[in-house]
């Protein structure tokens, strides 16, 4: 049970919702503020599309990071009701002095649990308050979701959306669970889902998705012109074939070669199993598979495009090529980096490994792939990047390093406040700002704090 705390306070946002336009014209807007990465775009499409259907307007920005100081200039606006998705939680004291009723769809740990129930305006829904694992149970999309179906039950088509969104913040690793689990075996149930066993790559010609692929980043292969052909013809696979149109053989053979390189290049075996299991994929937006959906709602977010992203949402056909083209040319710059990458030696201390990022805008991305497809997945990573007088840091973990005990929103947050910086994020994937001049002193404290974390267990 995903706990009828959930479906209590999902069903007073609705009333929250239905309230807020008791005294005020029924042309007033419904503010939406979320987050710039997938989740945070799929929450902020389910909720225009609901909005659009309830017959309301909408104002809708996807934001980096929600400030106090973007809280306040949000008094200025005459909107009924603000919905905040994928952040919120953390900030609840400044959404109250707003003194307009809001919504709260967030998934990240609270500050001390504060459910917020002393705000009458405020309808607080968080995964954590409402007995649900907010790191793998359910993300701000399937928060986001609930509140849809909740509003209109003809919403339910917006289901694969919501667990692409979950795709985005990686809620898939070892299959849906919590409350997404629920939504998954809807979306499953109702026919809007295809599984197909077989190896995670982009739709297209095979042979180019091959040389494209990311995720899994296949040394030798991805970014390599011509590389994928060569594979295709070693296997005696017809080039051209499209990814979605292989053969059960085909996708057995092509699956087996490649789990077989990544075993060789000695990616976790948890993690090979996440990317050669199946395939789910979608008629939602026609991309192909969730990942396909995540990656593209992702990309928009990454490069300046998340207007664009939530008209393809809306369904205009227009934004939806021009979502593509922002995916091929994002999936393109992370390639080009990953190429480099492998040319690159990563720093190893005892309990952690780090490397230098030009980009700090992929530096993350970079970290994640990283540690899965290039360098040692026993350790932790931390991809840093000089930005002015400061260094971000983006970090990144695996499973069975977080089951060890490693939480890299705990040990960055700690160690960058010693230095006057910041961070958090989740315990497998994190980030913080530091003052340059501390990069090694900030180094060896997050050594110390990981060394803690996994009882000195490497
Ligand atoms: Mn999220």
């Amino acid at each position: 049970m995903t706990g009828c705390r959930l479906a209590e306070r999902i069903a007073g946002a609705a009333k929250l919702l239905d309230d807020a336009f008791k005294n005020v014209p029924s042309t007033a807007s419904v503010r939406v503020v979320s987050h710039y990465d997938a989740d945070g775009i799929a929450a902020a499409g389910i909720l225009c599309n609901a909005l659009v259907r309830e017959g309301r307007r909408f104002h809708c920005s996807m934001i980096k990071g929600l400030s106090p100081n973007y809280v306040k200039s949000l008094a200025g606006e005459s909107s009924a009701i603000i919905i905040f998705a994928d952040m919120g939680s953390s900030l609840i004291k400044e959404i109250s002095e707003l003194g307009v009723s809001a919504i709260i769809l967030d998934h990240h740990r609270p500050v001390e649990d504060e459910a917020g129930d002393r705000h009458k305006d405020i309808v607080h829904v968080n995964a954590h308050i409402c007995g649900i694992d907010g790191t793998y149970g359910a993300c701000a999309s399937t928060l986001a979701y609930r509140f849809a179906e909740e509003l209109d039950k003809h919403n339910i088509r917006l289901a694969p959306l919501a667990l692409a969104g979950a795709v985005g913040d990686r809620q898939d690793i070892g299959g849906f669970s919590g409350y997404n689990k629920e939504v998954y075996e809807t979306a499953l149930g109702n026919g809007f889902l295809a599984r197909m066993k077989g190896i995670k790559l982009p739709q297209g010609e095979l042979g180019s998705a091959v040389e494209r692929s990311t995720d899994p980043y296949l040394v030798g292969y991805s970014g390599k012109k011509g590389s994928g052909i060569e594979l295709l013809k070693k296997l005696g696979i017809k080039p051209g074939r499209k990814t979605a149109e292989m053969t059960a053989e085909e996708r057995e053979k092509l699956s087996s070669f490649i789990v077989t390189e990544l075993i060789g290049k000695g990616t976790p075996a948890d993690w090979i199993k996440e990317v050669s299991g199946e395939m789910i994929y979608t008629d939602f937006m026609g991309c192909g598979t969730l990942c396909d959906l995540a990656d593209t709602l992702n990309a928009c977010g990454r490069t300046d495009r998340t207007a664009i992203a939530l008209a393809a949402l809306m369904g205009d056909s227009g934004a939806i090529s021009e979502a593509f083209a922002a995916k091929e040319e994002y999936n393109a710059m992370i390639l080009d980096a990953m190429t480099s990458l492998e040319k690159t030696d990563v720093v190893k201390m005892g309990h952690l490994q780090y490397f230098t990022a030009k980009d700090d805008s992929i530096a993350g991305v970079l970290a994640g792939l990283a540690i899965n497809y290039l360098f040692d997945p026993a350790l932790p990573i931390l991809a840093l990047s000089r930005v002015g007088d400061k260094v971000k840091v983006s970090a990144r973990a695996t499973k069975p390093l977080v089951s060890s005990g490693c939480d890299l929103a705990a040990s960055l947050s700690v160690a960058a406040e010693k230095f006057g910086g910041y961070g958090g994020g989740h315990p497998i994937a994190a980030g913080a700002t530091i003052p340059a001049n501390d990069e090694a002193t900030f180094l060896k404290e997050m050594e110390n704090i990981i060394a803690s974390q996994m009882g000195g267990k490497k």
